[in-house]
């Protein structure tokens, strides 16, 4: 996509089924975005160089997915001061725990935002970064409106096949 304003990393390609959601959720709301692996351990020069550039290149905001020992999001937020925002991956035997410790525990200092483990975390950290970027744009504010309108409207339709049957 031309000009991302949002970057999404993930330490494995492994990761793309649960981090397309954080694309997708970018993309129901018109925020232009990339996607790649990047991996804290495996390839920390890379993360480096990248992390000296997201200024430069226009990125507002880093959605970081990673899993296991998950410091893809951390390493980040303590190499720029671009806002990052951490989906924990469970894609060990600890099912993600280890994951959201990882990134969640960040030392005072260094804020990672993070979100829920999984699939409902990576959507979850799309639409954080849509709120995030509303704050300067009523296109995309109104889309957050007529989201909030559009999961209201479910809750009613529910309760309405519940009392049908
Ligand atoms: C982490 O290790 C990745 O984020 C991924 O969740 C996990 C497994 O990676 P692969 O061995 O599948 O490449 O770094």
């Amino acid at each position: 996509m031309a000009n991302p304003e949002v970057s999404i990393v993930m330490g494995s390609d492994s990761d793309l089924e649960i981090m397309n959601e954080a694309a997708k959720a970018l993309s129901d709301f018109g925020i232009p975005h990339e996607i790649q692996v990047l991996s804290a351990h495996r390839s920390p020069e890379l993360v480096t160089q990248f992390c000296k550039e997201l200024k430069t290149r226009g990125i507002k905001i880093v959605i970081a997915g990673a899993g296991g020992a998950a410091h893809l999001a951390g390493v980040i937020a303590a190499h720029t001061t671009v806002p990052v925002i951490g989906v924990p991956i469970d894609s060990s035997p600890l099912s993600g725990l280890d994951s959201l410790l990882a990134t969640v525990q960040m030392p005072s200092g260094i804020p990672v935002a993070t979100v829920a483990i999984g699939k409902s975390g990576a959507t979850n950290a799309g639409i954080l970064a849509a709120q995030i970027l509303g704050l300067h744009s009523t296109e995309i504010a109104a889309k957050l409106m007529k989201h909030k309108e559009k999961l209201t409207q479910s809750v009613i339709d529910k309760n309405n096949r519940l009392k049908k049957s």
